[in-house]
């Protein structure tokens, strides 16, 4: 069964740089510059917290994806020029708040990634849960060269995927990953050919959808908090989390399915 897509109405439907559809429980976001290859600049930042504080009540999943070429060449270097340093730390606790909501808002985020994937394009797709990468996707962090830093999350969230040792050199050096080393070091998730990646993340975002809310809610809020946490705390936060997905009416059914041999076993794909 596919996803079909339709232009969201009000508010939604309303956002300059931003194209969002909607199809059943999932909503797609398009990046929507590609004449300046969705670079983010202050308007779409805004855009794109909006969009995620707005999500309908219904959805259960969100695509993220880039119109174009490029999913997206990060920062808007336009609006770097004219900034003093207390503006600086403004601009960057802004995308910290948009990105905040997309990393941890009500649904899980799934990226679709294709060209440019770099710095604050980079720090965008490392707010997602999941990454599905075209073949031509390639991942640089070129602030080391424009004399800047990353200001997107992405000193918090991209060593977490990649490890500090490789964002170090990416920064350091302007090393270019492809999308299979992205894969190999689990940057991303799935690789797929040109002009795939939409599919594939759709059909994912069906998969997801269909899992128990709390499930995801706990995967994608509790998993990510407990990885920061110390051992004993994260093991206690599990335990709670873990009971509160369980004796939810959910969980009860699906695993009552199960038993009774009404659910799909687990098959080797
Ligand atoms: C831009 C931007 C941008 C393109 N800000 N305008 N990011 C970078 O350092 C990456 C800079 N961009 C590039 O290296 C290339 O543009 C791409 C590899 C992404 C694409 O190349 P290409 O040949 O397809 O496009 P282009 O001809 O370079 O760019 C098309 C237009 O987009 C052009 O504008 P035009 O008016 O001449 O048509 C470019 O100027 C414009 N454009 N990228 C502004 N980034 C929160 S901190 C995050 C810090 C960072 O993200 S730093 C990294 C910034």
């Amino acid at each position: 069964m596919s996803v079909s897509l339709v232009p969201a109405q009000g508010l939604l439907g309303s956002l300059s740089m931003l194209r969002v559809e909607i199809g059943g429980p999932v909503v797609h976001l398009r990046l929507d510059r590609p004449d300046k290859r969705n670079a983010i600049s202050d308007e779409l930042v805004t855009q794109i917290q909006t969009a995620f504080v707005n999500l309908p009540r219904d959805a259960r999943v969100a695509v993220v994806s880039g119109e174009g070429a490029h999913f997206c060449a990060g920062l808007d270097l336009n609006e770097v020029i004219e900034q003093d340093v207390a503006e600086g730390i403004a601009h960057s606790r802004r995308w910290h708040a948009a990105f905040d909501q997309i990393q941890f808002g009500p649904v899980p985020v799934i990226a679709v990634l294709q060209g440019a994937v770099v710095g604050g394009g980079l720090e965008l797709a490392a707010t997602a849960h999941l990454r599905v990468a075209e073949t031509s996707a390639f991942f640089a962090l070129p602030e080391g060269q424009r004399g800047i830093f990353v200001g997107g999350s992405g000193s918090a969230r991209i060593p977490r995927l990649m490890g500090v040792s490789r964002m170090t050199d990416m920064m350091l050096t302007g090393r270019v990953f492809t999308a299979e080393q992205a894969e190999g070091f689990g940057l991303v998730n799935y690789v797929v050919p040109e002009g795939e990646g939409l599919a594939k993340a759709l059909a994912l975002a069906r998969q997801v959808a269909s899992n128990a809310a709390m499930s995801n809610y706990a995967v994608t809020q509790a998993l990510p908090r407990i990885a920061d946490m110390s051992a004993s705390d994260g093991l206690f936060v599990e335990s709670l989390m873990s009971a509160i997905a369980q004796g939810d009416d959910a969980a009860k059914q699906r695993v009552r399915a199960f038993l009774d041999k009404r659910a799909a076993k687990v098959r080797k794909s």
